[in-house]
This record gives C-alpha cells, structure tokens and sequence, in this order.
C-alpha cells in the first residue's frame, strides 16, 4: 500500500510543469525532460557575456579583489543523523510519565499504575506535531488525505538512585534512553499523598539531581571503557601516519569527554565541541549529549495560576541554561481528554488555561532539530520530516530513495509567499516559485515538487 502510495505520488511530482518563469531554461514536460536538466545547470555556469581568455589576460584590474571571506563551517548536529528521530519519556518512578504518554498520544498503550516501576517495556507513539501552516495548506488544497508531521515518542520506565550501577531497573532502563534521540524530562511537582514517591516526599529539584546524576555517570562509565580500549589498541601509535594522528585525535577527544563530565561537572551537550570532536561524541551516544525539555507536572490548581513553590526554573539556569522548561498538568489534560472538542473549548475558557500539549509536541520536535517541508495537491497535503540542514537531495529521498538516488532538482516555494499571493499560480507569476539544485539547504515550511530522473 505505501509503495503504491509513493509511485502515485512519484508519477504526480514527476508530470507536472515546469515554472514558467524558467522557461528558456528549464526541462520541458517532454519525457527527455525526466533525465539529467543539463541544460539548465549548463546555462547558469556559463559566464554572462562571452569574452577570451587572452582579453582577460590584458584587461588591467580597476581594484584590488576583497580578500576571501572566510568560509564559515558548517556545524555538525550533535545526534544520531537521520530524520527518523525519537524523544523518550524519562524521571524518577511514579511521577505520571504514563499517563502523560496516554494523553499525549491519546491512548492507553502506557501502562499508568499507581505503584513505582509500572512500566517496564518502552511503549511507542507517533504524535501529530501541530501546525498552524499545514491547516491553512489543506484548506487551500483541499485534498482527499491530510498527513501531518509526527514525533515519535517513547514511555520509559522510572529511573531511580543507583540505576547506573543497576539498582531499580537500572541497566535496562539506560538502554532505553540510549536508544531515544531527545529526553522528555518529567518532574513531579503536583503533590498527592495517594500516590507515593520513591524517595519519600515530592521535591522537584532532587529528582532532577538524581536523573542528570544517574545520566552522568553512566557516560562517565562508557566514555572510560572506551578510553581503555582505544588506549589498549592504540600502543603502537608512535608513527606519524594518518592513521595513528586520527586515532590520537580521537583519544584526545574522548578525554575532554571525560573532563566535561568530572571536572567541568557538565552534560556533555553544554560544552563547546568541533566538528570533528562531535562526530566522536555522535558515534558514543551519550545520554547527556541528548537535547533535554523539562516538564513540570503541577497540581490543576497550580498550572492555572501559574505559580509554584519550587525553585525548578533556578535549577535549569544554574545547572543546564538554556534548556526549555514546560510546566503543566496531567491531570488537567487526562480531563480534557475525555471531553468533546467543544466542551474542551468551553473548559479552558472556564478555567482560565489552555492544554499545554501543543507546546510540548512542537518542543520536543524542535529540540531534536526537526523541521518539515510540504507536499501539496489535491490527493493528499503531507509534511515530512527532515533534520535541519539537510540538502534538497536528502529531503526528497525522505518520499523514495529513488527521489534522491536520480534527483534531479526541486521546484520549492516557501510557505510564507504561499500564504502572502494565496495560489501557486500567483507564486509563480511574482517569480518566487524556484528550481533548486543539490546543493539547495531546505529551510522549514518549504513547500516542494521533485523531479527525479528515470
Ligand atoms: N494527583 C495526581 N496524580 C497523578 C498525576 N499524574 C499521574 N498521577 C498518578 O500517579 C500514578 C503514577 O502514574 P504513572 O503515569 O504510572 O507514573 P510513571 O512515571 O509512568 O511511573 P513508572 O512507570 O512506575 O515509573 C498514577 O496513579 C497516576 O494516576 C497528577 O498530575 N496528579
Ligand atoms: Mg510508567
């Protein structure tokens, strides 16, 4: 069915038009147009007025060329690569990671208990991530299916004191969250004597402190076995070749790991790290190198009035700035989620506050580096998820790897002049709908048509 669905899809991209506004230039619908658009690559490498070699020879410059800018490096993303990425649900035992995983996915694979270690094998969700500008798209285009972009979202089990060192679930548990791209912090905040704490009474703080703890030295762990091991298989790094200088290079790196977690005491995504330094920090898959969002479970009553007695935003700042902090309720949502879209309406004017879900979808998806571009026609508006930076070629190859494998270039338009001329034709007509190459770096809220080669 799904590779049904892409060849339909495939066949659509490929026959329709090319901008007019690229006309003298552009391929022609004509089937030869399926191949290779040399042509046009051809035509924007030429020089704009022809003149010899020699007359450039003699042309005396009028000014001194500007010296070279300075090429800036792309930075390489801290994570797994890929565009299929996960965010998993962790923090101490019996704090409501369950119940917030059924709301958030509105169903009830999470097994929500009132006991600590409830949940013991991860359960996965895929979340529409909510989107003012995918709505608008399909009320323009009206198509027969409507496909949003999803984050997909794991419930994992509590993690207590001493996980690292495999006390609760311990080691099992850490699997879990090695395997998971972002972490969707949970702290408990909302205080109810019927439900127990592991460590005793509700202290948000604490829980923080043993989750980054737990984190911590279990990186500090693995960066030091693989220390010895590069260390055991590296005695003979005396000679200068490539080789050996790649390999010192890499040591070197894995022990500024090990310092940013002993002596600086940071996680490792807050330390400053190089391309290269990053692809060896990538290729260990440290827990604290994942993009952390806090959410703060409140009671109902302190989510509306917006206030509570800890100190949870102090704690972010002095130990991980930067990093986003949510509040919100469970038990508000797990009530909004039994009632109808319009009772849900009236609820929140009544109480004053608004779901916080939306908010936290769209966090998650951001924290991961995910961004989406559009596929629109009549059959189906979708918005595909892509990792930030990713060229033309690799966005398309989300659709089919065909798409990439024969790309041949994208006629993208950004949402944004969608919105603003209101039709595609008029997009065109204003010149704003554009053909891009390989090496085009798609940006959030492009709207775009492939064509591929045969
Ligand atoms: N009063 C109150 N109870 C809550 C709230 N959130 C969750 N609970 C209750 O807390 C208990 C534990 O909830 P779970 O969702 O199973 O917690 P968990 O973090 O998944 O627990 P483990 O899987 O055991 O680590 C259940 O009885 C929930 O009903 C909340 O916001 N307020
Ligand atoms: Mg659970």
């Amino acid at each position: 069915m799904a590779a049904m669905g892409t060849r339909r899809l495939a066949a659509r991209f490929l026959s329709r038009p090319p901008p007019s506004s690229a006309s003298s230039s552009s391929p022609t619908s004509s089937p030869s147009s399926l191949l290779p658009s040399f042509s046009y690559v051809r035509a924007r490498c030429l020089p704009a007025a022809p003149f010899s070699s020699s007359a450039v020879a003699l042309a005396k410059p009028k000014k001194r060329m500007p010296p070279k800018k300075a090429v800036q490096e792309k930075k390489v993303l801290l994570g797994r690569p890929g565009n299929n990425l996960k965010i998993g649900i962790v923090g101490v035992p019996n704090v409501g990671k369950s119940s917030f995983f059924n709301v958030l996915s509105k169903t009830d694979l999470g097994l929500a208990r009132n006991y600590p270690y409830a949940t013991i094998n991860p359960e996965e969700a895929r979340i529409p991530v909510p989107d003012e500008r995918f709505e608008w798209l399909c009320d323009l285009y009206k198509p027969a299916s409507k496909v949003p972009a999803a984050l997909t979202c794991i419930d994992i089990a509590g993690l207590t004191a001493g996980a690292s060192t495999g006390a609760g679930l311990g080691n099992a548990f850490l699997s879990h969250v090695r395997a998971v791209d972002g972490i969707f912090q949970m702290v408990r905040a909302f205080d109810d004597a019927e439900v127990i704490h592991v460590e005793g009474e509700v202290n948000p703080t604490r829980d923080m402190e043993i989750i980054q703890t737990e984190l911590r030295l279990k990186d500090i762990e693995w960066v030091e076995k693989h220390i010895e091991g590069l260390k055991r298989g590296g005695r003979a790094l005396g000679s200068n070749s490539l080789a050996d200088k790649a390999k010192k290079e890499e040591i070197a790196t894995v022990e500024k790991i090990l310092k940013v977690l002993t002596v600086d005491n940071l996680d490792v995504r807050k330390a400053e790290w190089g391309n290269k330094e990053i692809e060896v920090v990538n290729g260990l898959q440290l827990l604290t190198a994942k993009p952390v969002t806090y959410l703060v479970n409140l009671s109902e009553k302190d989510y509306v009035r917006k206030k509570n007695k800890w100190q949870i935003k102090a704690w972010i700042d002095e130990n991980n700035p930067g990093d986003p902090l949510i509040p919100f309720s469970v038990a508000l949502e797990e009530r909004l989620v039994g009632m109808s879209d319009e009772e849900q309406v009236e609820e929140q004017k009544k109480i004053g506050a608004t779901s916080a879900l939306p908010k936290i979808t769209q966090a998650g998806y951001s924290s991961l580096d995910l961004i989406r571009y559009f596929t629109c026609g009549p059959d189906e508006v979708r918005a595909w998820t892509i990792r930030r930076g990713i060229k033309a070629p690799q966005a398309a190859g989300v659709i089919h790897s065909d798409f990439e494998n024969k790309f041949v270039c994208g006629e993208i338009m950004s949402y944004d002049d969608l919105r603003e001329h209101g039709s595609e034709s008029a997009v065109k007509a204003a010149g704003k709908l554009r053909q891009q190459g390989k090496p085009y770096e798609m940006i959030d809220g492009d709207i775009a048509y492939w064509k591929s080669g045969a």
